[in-house]
């Protein structure tokens, strides 16, 4: 797929969408998750509910309640759906036709992905396929990792660290900060030799703090993601000359031309994809194949999703432009009840199965749903 060719399920027909409802569920973290920037211990969602004749899609907007990861928030991405995003379906429309109608809303990405996830659900469940097969590609073992939150204690990182060793998580990558970073990453290389270990400032550092984080090249990382400022990319093309270990960007790609402006200004050698983040999975598998033929690793990151942003996210890595371990994990790490059955589980190798039935191959369990319901809103 290259970035000018439509993707095939682009010319999918939409049909009249019956209703729309937005559901905002809460659900607690089994413990909390902390980033250089906030610590989360509820995990609050915007979902949108698509209905049309009988087949229901589903889509979770990535986005939390406070902007401390991103600007949008779910209550603005409930603005531009509801204003914006959803006045543009109509039934006679093809899925591309609705994705170039809502070109002129900028930014906005988590809220234009929400619909997206939403309709590609629909249409797969239409056709009585898997979402993957929808996208191209065949199933196949999803490599794991895991996003290990800061900790009070070295102690507890190096438990957390040997808890997902023993699971057979595929690399783990562990959340820096300042004055949590080169003794930390340190220890957990010293009792780890061989982890395919990273490590993610989320922005914590300015250039100037070059000096220091060139220490962590001495640890064999796979990568330094987002070290530095979520609006940046050119500092980071001059941290990336001085260091040896690969910068990866997260915060600061928003869609396709960032990741090529990153990318052309040697800003990063590896980019964390979040559909959620850069407006659904069509664009994902576009930034996919422009970083492939650039020679630039990706994966998939995670928001810690529930089970239906997390299907999404498996599905996506199907594409064999997804080359390296993603923060997939499973669904037991984040919540002790989910809203979806099955559950994601690590097989004896670590990797993860994608769900087989139709669209993400997940069931919303209602009981469940209803639980964890915090606000409905009938919006179509
Ligand atoms: O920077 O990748 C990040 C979670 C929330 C906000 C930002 C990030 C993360 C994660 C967790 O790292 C990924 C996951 O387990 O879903
Ligand atoms: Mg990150």
């Amino acid at each position: 797929m290259t970035a000018e060719t439509p993707h095939p399920a682009e010319g999918r027909r939409l049909g009249p969408i019956d209703r729309a409802d937005f559901i905002t569920v809460r659900l607690p973290f089994v413990a909390p998750f902390g980033t250089s920037i906030h610590t989360w211990s509820v995990k609050e969602a915007l979902l949108l509910r698509l209905e049309s004749g009988g087949v229901v899609g589903w889509g979770e907007c990535v986005a939390d309640p406070d902007p401390f990861y991103a600007s949008e928030t779910t209550t603005s991405a409930a603005h531009i759906l509801r204003a914006f995003l959803l006045p543009c379906l109509a039934a006679d429309q093809s899925l591309g036709e609705l994705l170039h109608r809502i070109r002129p809303v900028r930014g906005n990405r988590m809220a234009k992905a929400t619909l997206e996830n939403a309709l590609l659900d629909l249409l797969a469940k239409r056709e009585e396929i898997p979402l993957h097969a929808l996208l191209g590609f065949p199933a196949r073992p999803i490599p794991s990792g895991i996003s290990l939150g800061i900790q009070e204690a070295i102690p507890a990182l190096l438990e957390g660290v040997e808890e997902a060793v023993a699971k057979g998580y595929h690399r783990v990558k562990m959340k820096i900060m300042k004055g949590k970073d080169v003794a930390w990453v340190a220890a957990v290389r010293e009792r780890f030799p061989n982890l395919p270990l990273m490590a993610d400032a989320n922005g914590d550092y300015r250039l100037e703090d070059a000096e220091h984080l060139l220490k962590l090249d001495a640890f064999n990382l796979m990568m330094i993601e987002q070290p530095l400022s979520y609006t940046d990319i050119a500092q980071h093309a001059h941290l990336q000359r001085r260091m040896a270990t690969p910068l990866c960007l997260d915060e600061s790609i928003h869609d396709l031309d960032d990741a090529l402006s990153a990318v052309e200004l040697g800003a990063c050698r590896i980019i964390n994809i979040k559909q959620g983040r850069v407006g659904g999975l069509l664009e994902s598998l576009r930034i996919a194949s422009a970083c492939a033929e650039r020679g630039i690793h990706v994966w998939s990151g995670g928001m810690d999703e529930t089970g239906i942003g997390r299907a999404f996210n498996i599905h996506l890595q199907t594409a064999p432009d997804f080359t390296l371990p993603g923060d997939t994990s499973e669904t037991s790490r984040y919540f002790k009840e989910d809203i979806v059955a099955p559950p994601v589980t690590l097989d004896a190798r670590g990797f993860i199965a994608v769900p087989p039935g139709p669209g993400i191959g997940v069931t919303v369990r209602e009981d469940l749903l209803e639980k964890a319901t915090l606000h409905r809103e009938r919006v179509i």
